[in-house]
């Protein structure tokens, strides 16, 4: 059994709650914040079957869009004061870390 954390985009956990539910996969949904954004995304824990992992990820694929996303320019220049001037960082579609589940358990 394999655990799959999945970072997505909040846009998208309604859609991939959807899909995943629809193909009867247990997971649970987390309100997270980006450490680099300081946005609000979500994380997916989902237990899947080794069998069942590629399965999912092309789920997550599929559902999980790339944006962008504004950043504040940071510049010492006193004519750019901060936040006046941003740049876009690509975020997504999904970060995923995928781990062995030495156990599992519903008790
Ligand atoms: P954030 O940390 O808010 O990062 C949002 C996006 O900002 C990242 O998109 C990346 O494009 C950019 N970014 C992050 N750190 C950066 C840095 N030090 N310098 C320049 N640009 C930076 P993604 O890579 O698609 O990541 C989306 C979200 O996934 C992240 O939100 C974070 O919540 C999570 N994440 C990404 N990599 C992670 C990791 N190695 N460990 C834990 N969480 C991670």
């Amino acid at each position: 059994m394999k655990l799959i954390t999945a970072i997505i985009n909040k846009a998208d956990a309604e859609s991939v709650g959807d899909a995943l539910r629809e193909k009867n996969y247990r997971f649970t949904k987390i309100a997270t914040y980006g450490g680099f954004l300081r946005k609000k995304n979500m994380t997916l824990l989902i237990g899947a079957q080794d069998e069942n992992v590629e399965e999912a990820l092309e789920i997550l694929r599929s559902h999980c869009h790339e944006r962008k996303e504004p950043v504040p320019v940071v510049s010492d220049n006193p004519y750019m004061p901060y936040g006046q001037y941003c740049s876009d960082v690509t975020v997504g579609g999904a970060t995923v870390f995928i781990t062995d589940v030495a156990r599992f358990e519903r008790l």
